[in-house]
């Protein structure tokens, strides 16, 4: 019989051993609507998720066998804009036709001019060594920027069929499912969930003289998903746009983010920091002098996430110097970043795994 992939994740279904991954129950035909898999139909009924993974040499093996005329659109998330630029892809995407959609717009303030955005995104890219023949940026929950992409890529495509590629996580799935219901009026069929790793196999829609094709995404190295379990994984990830928290901060003052993050403004003069993060991340200022006491006492309780019985490895501490002449972010990928203006030095304390970094503000 040949291969029927799950129209939810692209796996490869069979119903020969429930404990391997793509297991339906139903009967398996050629040429019926094929079925979900199992996990595919719990994640949509009952939000349930198995962590599932694609080896990098499952991955590659994928991309060897994408036709080389394709045209490759990166889906990258704007909430963790290097984090899902994915280093592994630079190589594939530089040999390709290839468009950038930052998605998420939604939870960036909508006071932001977009070209502004677009700008930082812009020199992002290229220091990272792509070179995209258009940048996108787009809401797929919301649908902002959805039908601006489609004659883009109607007119990048001529024809060859489109692969949406990136990090995992990034929103490809919701994306296309968006597309979908702009194209042709009916609701996508493709699993989207909060967890990394939903989409297993590649899914191909065709379109008139094309194809969209989905595929699974690319894991981050560094990234907090690889430290939290599923509920704080969903308390980090914000669901609608972020409201900035302001603070005034003086040297040998301390903010925690959760328990995930410790800030310490070792020295410098009074400065501002704006937090981008998840509502349900706790964000707490004490006296540096405090700061251990209070991280011992009241880690996974105050501070939140992640919870009590989740254990974290070890914290280490980073060290970013600031000056007053550029607004700089520092990044903590996957929980949030925060803008500094001012002078000084932070040294900021994450678990190891998560990896912090500086940029200039991208706000
Ligand atoms: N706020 C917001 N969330 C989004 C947007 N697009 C996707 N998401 C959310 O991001 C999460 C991941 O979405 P998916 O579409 O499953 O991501 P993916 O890139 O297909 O992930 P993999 O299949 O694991 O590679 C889900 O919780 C989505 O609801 C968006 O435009 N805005
Ligand atoms: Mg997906």
């Amino acid at each position: 019989m040949k291969d029927i992939p799950c129209k939810g994740c692209g796996g490869i279904l069979q119903n020969k051993d429930e404990f391997r991954p793509f297991y339906t129950p139903k009967p398996l035909e050629e040429g019926e609507e094929p079925p979900y898999c199992r996990r595919c139909f719990r994640l949509r009924h009952y939000g349930e998720v198995t962590p599932t993974s694609l080896s990098a040499e499952d991955y590659r093996a994928m991309l060897a066998e994408i036709d080389t005329d394709a045209l490759f659109v990166k889906v990258v998330d704007l909430f963790d804009v290097e984090g899902s630029l994915i280093p592994a892809l630079t190589r594939i995407c530089a040999a390709r036709d290839l468009v950038v959609v930052a998605n998420k717009r939604d939870l960036l303030p909508k006071s932001i001019k977009d070209a502004r955005l677009k700008h930082r995104l812009n020199a992002i890219l290229t220091a990272n060594g792509f070179s995209p023949l258009a940048v996108a940026l787009v809401s797929a929950t919301k649908g902002w920027g959805v039908d601006d992409l489609i004659s883009v890529l109607a007119e990048k495509a001529q024809g060859r069929d489109i692969y949406f590629v990136g990090a995992t996580n990034t929103g490809k799935s919701t994306l296309l499912n968006r597309m979908i219901r702009s194209l042709v009026d009916e609701e996508g069929t493709i699993t989207t969930s909060f967890a990394p790793g939903t989409t297993q196999g590649t899914i191909r829609i065709p379109f008139e003289d094309l194809a969209l094709v989905d595929t699974p995404g690319l894991f981050k190295k560094n990234h907090l998903y690889n430290l939290l379990s599923a509920s704080s994984l969903q308390a980090v990830q914000p669901k609608k746009e972020i409201k900035p928290k302001v603070y005034q901060l003086e040297p040998d003052q301390t903010v925690f983010l959760g328990a995930l993050a410790r800030i310490d403004f070792v020295k410098g003069l009074p400065s501002s920091f704006v937090f981008y993060t998840a509502p349900d991340v706790t964000i707490h200022r004490t006296k540096l002098l405090r700061a251990d006491d209070f991280f011992n006492r009241h880690k996974g309780g105050d501070l939140y996430p992640p919870s009590a019985l989740e254990e974290l490895p070890p914290l280490s501490a980073h060290h970013f110097p600031f000056r007053e002449e550029e607004k700089t972010d520092i990044v903590f990928p996957g929980l949030g970043f925060v803008t500094v203006k001012g002078s000084g030095v932070l040294r900021v304390f994450t678990p190891k795994g998560l990896q912090p970094y500086r940029r200039e503000a991208i706000i």
